[in-house]
């Protein structure tokens, strides 16, 4: 873990940033981050709070995505309208990100049955 800490682990140690500081930093370094790492690909779960289809964009209220960003409510933009349907305020989802350009999209999701 010390062998070679990433400019924002350093960073975030450092300021002792707390948490909204180092999702912002996070955001930055997302699409660095898998372009070293390699597949641009993560993996969530969390509850929806906004459904905007027109805008193809989904609330969720998430847990920590490894290697991306810690829990936090934020939209995601979804890449097919079509992952908006039978959605609804409340489920419990788990979801796909895939690195596209600059934006993490939501490519798959599904209700979470427990
Ligand atoms: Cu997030």
């Amino acid at each position: 873990m010390r062998d070679e800490p990433t400019v924002w682990s350093v960073v975030g140690t450092v300021l002792g940033l707390r948490a909204a500081a180092v999702v912002a930093l996070a955001l930055l370094a997302a699409p660095l981050a898998a372009g070293a790492q390699g597949d641009g690909r993560a993996e969530g779960e969390g509850q929806v709070i906004l459904i905007d289809v027109a805008a193809g964009r989904l609330g969720l209220d998430h847990g920590p995505i490894p290697g991306l960003m810690p829990a936090m409510r934020m939209l995601f933009a979804v890449e097919r309208a079509e992952l908006l349907d039978d959605l609804h305020p409340g489920d419990r989802v788990r979801f796909t990100l895939m690195l596209r350009g600059l934006e993490w999209k939501i490519t798959e999701i599904v209700k979470a049955t427990e």
